[in-house]
């Protein structure tokens, strides 16, 4: 039988095939094989006794993330709270690049605005322009509709660090979920690592979302500096204009780029991170 895996657990496999979910084992040979099965994979498993099944093949994957480990989602919903715990913009822009070298599409979801006095989110105008961003609160209601609706009929993954309410949203868009949620520790500031197991859950609406457990680092992927830029979507219109063929956007004269953040065409805070990660990429290559 056909199934998809939506949860792994104590050496367990819960696959939901049309409309039950079994509890399956790996038939042996994955253990020779090193193949990971992850959650999101599409499988194909025979039924044993009851509700228990053994996997006996997984099928190609369309996509695959490490952080969080999930196999074949379309889109990564990349939250961030506003305050409590602060917002990283260096591992959202880390992460931005991950998915988009996974073929995954970034939707970015700025969580608990009701925190914010006079609503102002100061990241909210350094991604905007570049990628779609939606602003929730759990508290309010505000954005659960419209995240909602860009959930439909998708499958699509929730990625961020502990503490920024990814369960919580979970919760608030299906009633009778109950995913369990944690408070924010008063000391160090963050979330205290609740979510445990990535687990993929169906939407009334159609589509599937993945809890998953909060992150909070992740290492630059392994790029070549002069692919760097490509992961930068609002510097791709100016690439081509630079004096220098190859420009790295750095130190270079005439450089297309560097005008367009002069001019403010281009965020300048997200320049500066281009530039940091520019570094640390070249000097990976040194050793
Ligand atoms: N003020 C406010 N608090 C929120 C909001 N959303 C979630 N919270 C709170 O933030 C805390 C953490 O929420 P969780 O849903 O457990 O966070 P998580 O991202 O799932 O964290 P991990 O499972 O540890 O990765 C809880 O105390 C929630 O009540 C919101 O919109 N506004
Ligand atoms: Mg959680
Ligand atoms: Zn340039």
């Amino acid at each position: 039988m056909p199934g998809v895996v939506v949860k792994a657990y104590g050496g367990y496999y819960y696959v939901r095939g049309c409309c039950e979910e079994w509890e399956c084992s790996l038939r042996g040979r994955f253990r020779h094989v090193k193949q990971q099965v992850l959650v999101g994979d599409r499988v194909e498993f025979v039924p044993r006794h009851g509700q228990a099944g053994v996997i006996e093949k997984v099928l190609p994957r369309s996509s695959v993330l490490r952080r969080p480990p999930v196999a074949n989602v379309e889109q990564a919903v990349i939250i961030f709270s506003v305050q409590n715990p602060e917002p990283n913009s260096g591992l959202l822009d880390r992460i931005l690049i991950y998915t988009a070298m996974n073929k995954i599409s970034p939707l970015i979801c700025f969580n608990k605005v009701d925190l914010l006095e006079g609503g102002r989110v100061e990241l909210f105008s350094r991604y905007r322009t570049v990628y779609p961003v939606i602003l929730t609160s759990t508290v309010t209601g505000e954005g659960l509709d419209k995240l909602q609706e860009m959930l439909r009929d998708k499958i699509s993954v929730f990625a961020g660090p502990s503490g920024v309410g990814k369960s919580t949203i979970l919760n608030a868009i299906l009633p009778g979920l109950g995913l369990k949620t944690g408070e924010i520790s008063e000391k160090l500031k963050r979330g205290k690592h609740t979510t445990r197991h990535v687990e993929l859950i169906p939407l009334p609406e159609g589509g599937l979302a993945a809890d998953t457990p909060g992150f909070s680092s992740l290492d630059l992927p392994d790029l070549k500096p002069e692919d760097l830029a490509g992961y930068f979507p609002e510097m791709e219109s100016y690439n081509e204009k630079c004096y220098f063929n190859g420009c790295f956007h750095d130190r270079e004269p005439g450089c297309a780029v560097k005008e367009a953040v002069e001019s403010g065409k281009i965020e300048g805070s997200r320049y500066r991170q281009y530039l940091e990660f520019l570094n640390e990429l070249k000097g990976r290559r040194r050793y």
